[in-house]
């Protein structure tokens, strides 16, 4: 991409600013080659020598990593941590390239030994240990925390399968296994020394300890290991390294050794297979709750292997417990780890003799807990039944926390049991279950939503009895994107072009200096240069898209992209609404006023749930149907990005010109593709949800496609009763619309296939597409029509860069640091450079 005369002088610009060189790059990656891949150059795969690159890169981290727990130890430093089932890595090499500073060295050095940098890149099989926008945001916020200089520690399960990959066969999604660690991964650094017993089952029971107390414990049926695995995460323009510690569940030794003793030598191997089971694989759903046994185990391997991680290391750094909460803060993400509350706890109380009101001012001034969803489905519940049968002396816990915590409530609220009941955290019905977000509220002394309008629902909706008991808990921070990857290494033209204009890359550390790009905003110069990177990105995804699916798009049409986890709420159905529209529109020859567009889709469906995989399916057999026809195809073309991942949303958002975030009012947190989106220059078509409220804001709303009902109308319609049918008995184009999809012409005469969808949308239609279709169409034509205006499209698109600073996740966790953790910086000081 780099001519090699400007890539071997910003090589020796970065040797003067990291002390790290070419010369020395290429020595260690071919010595890596051959001590660590026992290889030589001639025989070596690209996988051999991303390896290489891969350990070459990683040797010049360790020495900031070793620096940053000397620091952290030495200063005693308050950390965060960061309790999360999920994250969504994405490809490492390119990330910590960037983030050390070396980027240029690195292609140098492989350019040298006739080896193509960006090649080795894309060898990267990436960790996939989350679904989506959760476990994305846990990922940047773990490279904030280090740009920020904020000693933190990200906790999770080493999943042995991520989440699955999605193959597009006959147009249907079809799941395969992730099978990410086959080719090893150079990334991490086990630590086979630093591992927990964790137990299951059994009963509690009384005793007396030496001072005659008569104290509680626990004697689980049996118990797993969790092995840390670490992976060292790196900060931008800081030394600061932080530590990813992923759990891997093994098989107790004791259990082993009693196989062993009575000769079940089978036995101890099955119980070993039993026990891995634990970490094999991440559960695909996004959002609505599984409800498994096997994950109620992992919820609590995680959190337990996690607290008595942090008790050892306060025992080995400051001494006694009294000061944990000093020492550590505690984000729970989202209530998968809200059992955190009640092992802490535990381990205050059976290990280490504390009393009830010592452990409970610990523990309530330690947790901290983001909500991310308000979807009633999604919020996890658990049989009580289970709980004694898992967790019987956590059960013991929750039920004395509960006791105490209602009787606070009643002593507030005298009289009003129906409070008490809502607020319980114990819901009662046929079958009593445990509340894990009324766990995670009470535990916690801050409890915050994801953006304004989610952080407003949480209060006024969702946890609206705890708001009226406790006011000053409840708080927003707005999420952010790290622009190192979404930008930097995403989209690395525009990030030249915003360096040149702006006469310096402090953008990168501090967004908010993008809008130094706004003075230019009309400049001819800069309007054809930015239009030019997005023709670039534009052709490499339709050049990556040919390879990948045979269809080719044409970089010449507005590239229109839905990008996210495929559900009904997120509406990618109304999407397909609009294009059956264009479709018609042009089939009757009313192309006036038409853009030409390329509609571009990605997502995984949930494995279970039907609906989302019928619009798969429904978006594949329109595309066909669209691709397919030459009277349309010239105006119109539709594809799906299989596999949509960290590592495809890279090749997505350099190239997407228009941005679809056009979720139901009141449904979607935040979003954060809606950041990436327009941190590259996309335009943004969507609703008053989540966080497009205040990109909008941000950006200028005359510089927003904005369409549909508000939240408030959603729930007045909700009130009133919805009646979708009359929307499809009053709009002829609407009505044709999904009648054209029931004919069967996008099914090969199959006129039931799609039944479900459209009765559903027809009949119920949940999340009011119906409602939303004419505002939306109405809008789109509005596109269209600034479209046709590349000039003022471009400035629009500059300005949203320009404008988009605020949602940089810096300022995320600078916020979060501020206003919950109460932590501020520990800079790591370089003293080798
Ligand atoms: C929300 O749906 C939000 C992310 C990150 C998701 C999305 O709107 O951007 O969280 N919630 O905050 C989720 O996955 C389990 O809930």
């Amino acid at each position: 991409m780099n001519s090699p005369d400007t890539t071997v002088q910003q090589a020796k610009r970065e040797h003067t600013r990291t002390g790290m060189s070419k010369d020395a790059f290429q020595r260690d990656l071919l010595d890596n080659l051959f001590y660590i891949q026992g290889r030589f150059r001639e025989v070596a795969t690209p996988h051999d020598l991303y390896m290489a690159a891969a350990y070459t890169t990683r040797d010049r981290l360790l020495a900031r990593w070793v620096k940053s727990a000397q620091t952290f130890k030495a200063t005693h430093a308050r950390t965060v941590c960061y309790l999360s089932a999920e994250y969504l890595l994405g490809p490492h090499l390119a990330s910590n390239l960037v983030n050390l500073g070396i980027t240029e060295t690195a292609r140098a050095a492989a350019e040298e030994l006739g080896m193509d940098m960006d090649a080795l890149i894309e060898e990267e099989e990436e960790p996939g240990l989350g679904n989506g926008g959760l476990g994305r945001l846990a990922a940047c916020f773990m490279e904030s925390l280090a740009t920020c200089q904020i000693p933190a520690i990200g906790y999770g399960i080493r999943y042995e399968f991520g989440i699955f990959k999605q193959a597009i066969e006959d147009g249907w999604q079809v799941e395969k296994g992730d099978n990410w660690l086959r080719n090893g991964n150079p990334w991490e650094i086990p630590r086979p020394k630093i591992s927990f017993a964790v137990g299951f089952g059994g009963h509690t029971e009384s005793y007396r300890d030496e001072r005659s107390q008569v104290r509680l414990r626990w004697q689980p049926a049996f118990e797993i290991r969790g092995v840390a695995y670490d992976t060292p995460i790196l900060g931008y323009g800081s030394q600061n390294v932080n530590l990813l510690r992923l759990w891997k569940a093994e098989a107790s030794e004791s259990l082993d050794l009693q196989a062993f003793n009575t000769g079940d030598y089978y036995g101890a191997v099955h119980a070993k297979i039993e026990a891995e089971t634990l970490s094999k694989v991440l559960y695909p759903n996004d959002e609505p709750e599984a409800g498994k046994e096997l994950r109620l185990k992992q919820q609590y391997f995680l959190v337990s292997c996690s607290m008595q991680d942090m008790i050892r290391l306060h025992l080995n750094t400051v001494g006694p417990l009294e000061g944990f909460a000093d020492k550590f803060t505690v984000q729970l993400n989202d209530t998968h780890p809200a059992l955190a509350v009640a092992e802490l706890m535990r381990l205050l109380l059976d290990r280490h003799a504390m009393t009830w009101e010592e452990a409970w001012g610990i523990t309530h001034k330690t947790f901290c807990y983001t909500n991310h969803t308000l979807l009633p489905e999604a919020l996890e519940t658990w049989p009580v039944s289970l709980f004694e049968r898992l967790l019987p002396r956590h059960l013991e816990i929750i039920y004395e926390i509960n006791r105490r915590f209602l009787d606070e409530v009643r002593m507030r609220f005298l009289g009003d049991e129906a409070r008490v009941r809502r607020m319980s955290l114990i819901a009662e019905g046929h079958e009593r279950r445990v509340r894990m977000a009324h766990l995670a509220v009470v535990g916690s002394h801050a409890v915050n939503g994801v953006a304004k309008l989610h952080s407003y629902l949480v209060k006024a909706m969702l946890f609206k009895d705890f708001a009226e008991l406790w006011p000053e808990r409840f708080h927003n921070v707005t999420n952010g994107v790290t622009p190192r990857r979404f930008v930097v290494v995403a989209n690395p033209r525009l990030a030249k072009l915003i360096t040149e204009t702006c006469g310096q890359d402090d953008w990168i550390r501090d967004l908010e200096q993008l809008r130094a790009l706004e003075p230019h905003v009309d400049d001819a110069g800069l309007q054809g240069r930015w239009q030019e990177v997005k023709r670039a990105a534009k052709q490499d995804l339709a050049q990556w898209m040919k390879q990948a699916t045979g269809i080719e798009l044409d970089p010449e049409s507005m590239f229109d992209v839905q990008a996210k986890r495929i559900h009904e709420y997120k509406r990618q159905h109304l999407k397909v609404l609009h294009i059956v529209r264009c479709y018609q529109r042009i089939k009757q020859g009313q192309v006036q006023g038409l853009v030409p567009r390329t509609f571009i889709f990605g997502g995984k469906a949930a494995p279970g749930y039907f609906m989302a995989k019928l619009i798969i399916k429904l978006i594949n057999a329109v595309a066909e149907v669209v691709n397919n026809d030459p009277q349309v195809n010239d105006w119109i073309r539709v594809a799906f990005m299989p596999d949509f991942n960290v590592k495809n949303g890279q090749r997505l958002y350099p190239a997407a010109e228009l941005s679809e975030q056009i979720s139901l009012a009141g449904k979607e947190a935040s979003g954060t593709g809606n950041m990436k989106f327009s941190m590259n220059g996309a335009l943004t078509i969507g609703t008053l949800d989540g966080a497009n409220i205040e990109i909008r804001e941000a950006v200028g709303p005359e510089n927003f496609f904005l369409f549909g009902l508000t939240a408030e109308e959603v729930l007045q319609r909700q009130m009133t009763g919805y009646r979708p049918w009359e929307y499809y008995q009053n709009d002829p184009e609407l009505k044709s619309d999904l009648d054209l999809i029931n004919s069967g012409l996008f099914s090969h005469g199959d006129t039931q296939l799609f039944r479900p969808l459209t009765d559903n949308l027809i009949n119920h239609d949940p999340f009011m597409v119906l409602a939303d279709y004419r505002a939306y169409l109405e809008c789109q034509e509005q596109v269209d029509r600034i479209y046709r205006d590349p000039e003022r499209w471009t400035r629009m698109s500059i300005l949203n860069v320009a404008r988009i600073g605020y949602f940089s996740s810096d300022r995320a966790i600078r916020e979060y640091a501020e206003r919950i953790w109460q932590v501020g910086p520990q800079p790591v000081l370089d003293t080798e450079h």
